[in-house]
């Protein structure tokens, strides 16, 4: 399958997954239907946790993704957010405003990004829950829109909303973990959580027009030294997808990879994940490139014939609670896995 994406042609390569996963595909042919029997009996008599878990495993607790949509709905409902447009400043006090009233570690990253407009002002977010281990998690996502589509009505539903939402619905999870653990700390690493400005290019995508906020973060915690508390990197992009279709980018680090699909494997989700293999170029590179352990969590299939990337269709209605509860599921699994490794 091949995407024509901004302009660029990313080549997809199917990796052999049926195109039918579900167990249901197995029952086809001869003696099906007694086989289909013997399996449902065989589900109803096999103990809860010998079978793919529900979403209450891990935490204890199914992940909200009821609530992220909600933050995304909200998020979207701005309106378009490119740097420099007024949209992009009241994505910036929903933001602060959102984790100010929560009381959480906010720390708010202003810089100044070169770009082929001139000076434009950025903003980072980044909100700390503290861990009992020494080290971090980064969760990251990005929260602008696209400057050149700021002439149609773009709000990025799924390119920016729903990711800014299913972050917040994470912060609300750490939190109240946090808020009842010895010493108001997660068990495990710090989770930071990352919103990054200044993801999408300002005139055509390129090394140097594109991921201004993680280029910007990254080097400065290269140069004080914060980047060797970094355990791994999560970067979420474009997963709120109601038809959720996750590709396995070649850049992101292998364990990372692996870990995420065994995290998606503890549920049930595999088919949600991975099926395809792609190059893909976003946030996470910058990462990737000073040596952390990194994976871009990315759905870069979005609508018939990827029809809603980039365009005014990129609206509420082509994303879902569902979709987000996948990922909320998957990704405060993977901390949990990543807490367990070392
Ligand atoms: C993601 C969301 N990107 C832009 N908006 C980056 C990207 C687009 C990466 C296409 C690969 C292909
Ligand atoms: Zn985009």
């Amino acid at each position: 399958m091949i995407f024509s994406l901004l302009g660029k042609r990313v080549e997809a390569r199917a990796l052999g997954a049926p195109s039918l996963p579900s167990a249901a595909a197995d029952f086809r042919g001869k003696g099906g239907i007694a086989k289909l029997s013997i399996f449902l009996v065989a589900l109803l008599i096999t103990p809860i946790t010998a079978q793919a878990q529900h979403p209450s495993a891990g935490s204890g607790q199914a992940f909200d993704g009821a609530k992220a949509y909600e933050y995304a709905r909200e998020f979207a409902a701005i309106g378009p957010r490119w740097p420099t447009g007024p949209g992009h400043v009241k994505a910036e006090d929903f933001l602060r405003s959102h984790f100010q009233r929560n009381h959480d570690q906010l720390e708010q990253d202003a810089f100044t990004a070169d770009t082929p407009i001139g000076s434009v002002p950025m903003c980072n977010f980044i909100v700390r829950f503290s861990g009992t281990k020494p080290g971090a998690i980064v969760l990251a996502t990005h929260y602008e829109t696209n400057y050149p589509l700021r002439n149609i009505n773009f709000v990025g539903a799924n390119d920016g909303a729903s990711t800014t939402g299913l972050l917040m619905a994470i912060a609300d999870r750490l939190r109240a973990e946090a808020a009842v653990s010895p010493g108001k700390k997660l068990s495990g690493y710090s989770v930071w959580l990352v919103f990054f400005d200044g993801e999408e290019a300002i005139r055509q995508w390129s090394a140097s027009d594109s991921t201004y906020g993680s280029r910007h973060l990254a080097a400065k915690w290269g140069r004080d030294g914060t980047l060797g508390q970094i355990k791994a990197f999560l970067l979420a992009d474009m997963i709120g997808d109601k038809d959720l279709d996750i590709q396995r980018d070649t850049n992101s680090t292998a364990w990372l990879v692996s870990l995420v699909a065994e995290a998606a494997k503890k549920f049930g989700y595999q088919r949600y994940f991975f099926q395809q293999e792609m190059d893909v170029q976003d946030d996470h590179l910058a990462f990737v490139e000073r040596g952390v352990p990194s994976i871009d969590i990315i759905d870069l299939d979005y609508g018939p014939n990827n029809s809603y990337h980039h365009t005014a269709q990129d609206t509420m209605d082509k994303i879902s609670a569902h979709s987000l509860t996948i990922d909320g599921d998957v990704f405060l699994e993977t901390i949990r896995l990543i807490d367990q490794r070392n």
